[in-house]
């Protein structure tokens, strides 16, 4: 994109600051990839795919290979450094996967990297490159496949939490509790996503009608890995070990929604790793995919969300336009239990966020969300965990409207609403080895002890 030349030096600083609040930036730095043809995954079922959609329709091809690219940590701590990292979004189609204070992690394909690390150069500008080869670390991020097989077919289902498991083994293990533990575990599908894939909502409860519920899902961004993992970790410890869980714990009706993109979970697994939308199909040349943290109805449209198709962070056409959003906003709407808590969780940077995400501004009660938020994170370090930033979402991280969070706090009234960005702080970003699933699932385990022990003061 010729930059310069279509925009003067004040419409440059406005948009340069705009671009800065989001990952990703806005429309500037989201060049399409493989996304701005017309694509249908060959493996979805045809009847799920509408006509007008089905017949412009082309297969997907060769996975994504992310060969030579590079994860660069740059300085980002005064307004000089800030125009430079928005010109190599702009000029270099960088992503900007995450930010603080003082450094920013921009995501660079490989033909970009000469001009890239010119223009650095000669700003004097410096950067570690944190992932010299993304491909490289793709392929290094799962146990390889002959392995994954030797584990198969223990207990009629192949989940295991050394690996990062595809959709139908998630599925399929959660079928397995139901029919194994049918007096605390049920499952239910609870939509289907735009391709048609299930929904799957795993309740555990002792069934005592006087029980608070809390919502859990992942997976709500596809590439982030580690939050269906984690999810599912925490899945794992509570029905297999149960009967030893505290009272606060065992009188909660848990919801689990581990894989809540599971379109775009399968696409990362098949096609590209590092997609994050859900899989809305392109139409006439135009972008594919909607963020589904961007879609929610509360504040749905604001700051830190797009218009734009081809951004990574494109609201959609309206508040629940998609069929992902729109499926738990139904259920939870219509469920008769006695939500307390929503807890979602992403990846990466270590975080535990609250309300409210649309704005740098906070609820009446927030004092009560950062100090549960703070017990939390002291226990999970004390525990020898990673240590995670307390905080308001929109001042914490960046202000980004549509958020579920915000929906669950601002329309369902429900207290303890978190978003968790688990692991790591950058060092593997999105693509962390397969060996943090454990560690993650443990810290993972005193954050909802500490929000359930919270929602028993209530
Ligand atoms: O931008 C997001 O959707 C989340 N970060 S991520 O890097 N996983 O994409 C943060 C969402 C925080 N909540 C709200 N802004 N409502
Ligand atoms: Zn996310």
């Amino acid at each position: 994109m010729k930059f310069y030349a279509v925009f003067s030096p004040v419409i440059l600083t406005v948009i340069v600051l705009l671009s800065l609040c989001v990952p990703g930036g806005t429309g500037l730095s989201t060049v399409p990839r493989n996304s701005d043809v017309l694509i249908v995954d060959p493996d979805i079922p045809t009847e799920a795919i509408p006509d007008d959609v089905a017949q412009q329709s082309v297969p997907v091809d060769e996975p994504v290979s992310y060969e030579g690219a590079q994860l660069w940590r740059v300085d980002f701590d005064d307004q000089r450094k800030k125009n430079a990292v928005a010109e190599l979004q702009a000029k270099f189609d960088g992503a900007m996967w995450a930010f603080n204070a003082t450094s920013v992690d921009i995501f660079l394909k490989h033909p970009k990297l000469a001009g890239a690390r010119k223009l650095l150069r000669r700003a004097k500008i410096s950067f570690d490159v944190v992932i010299d080869n993304m491909q490289r670390a793709i392929e290094q991020e799962n146990p390889p496949k002959d392995q994954l097989e030797l584990w198969e077919n223990r207990d009629g289902h192949h989940m295991t939490w050394t690996a990062y498991h595809r959709l139908n083994d998630i599925h399929e293990w959660m079928e397995y509790l139901g029919k194994t533990y049918p007096d605390l575990c049920s499952t239910k599908s609870i939509g289907k996503s735009f391709q048609g894939r299930d929904m799957k909502v795993l309740r555990i409860s002792n069934g005592n009608p006087s029980n608070s519920a809390v919502w859990i899902d992942g997976g709500i961004h596809a590439r982030e890995w580690i939050s269906p993992a984690t999810v599912t970790y925490i899945i794992n410890h509570l029905v297999e070990e149960w009967d030893e869980q505290p009272e606060y714990i065992r009188n909660i009706d848990w919801y689990v929604l581990p894989v809540h993109n599971p379109d775009g979970y399968e696409f990362t697994h098949q096609y590209d790793r590092l997609w994050r939308k859900n899989r809305r199909s392109a139409i006439y040349g135009r972008c594919a995919g909607v963020d589904l943290n961007r879609n929610w109805g509360h504040k749905w449209g604001g700051q830190g969300s797009s218009k734009q198709p081809c951004s990574e962070i494109f609201a959609g056409s309206g508040a629940f336009s998609e069929p992902e959003t729109k499926a738990v906003q139904s259920f939870m709407q219509t469920s008769a239990a006695n939500w307390k808590g929503f807890l979602t969780f992403h990846s990466y940077g270590q975080y535990i966020l609250y309300p409210w995400g649309y704005d740098r501004t906070v609820p009446s009660d927030h004092e009560d969300l950062k100090r549960v938020g703070d017990e939390a994170a002291q226990r999970m370090k004390k525990l020898g965990g990673a240590q995670y930033t307390v905080g308001p979402s929109g001042d914490t991280l960046y202000p980004a409207s549509g958020g579920s969070d915000d929906w669950a706090r601002g329309v369902m009234n429900i207290k303890y609403a978190y978003t968790v960005e688990l692991r790591d702080t950058g060092r593997h970003g999105f693509v962390l080895p397969a060996s943090q699933i454990q560690p993650s699932g443990e810290e993972s385990l005193l954050f909802i002890d500490s929000i359930a022990s919270a929602i028993s003061k209530l």
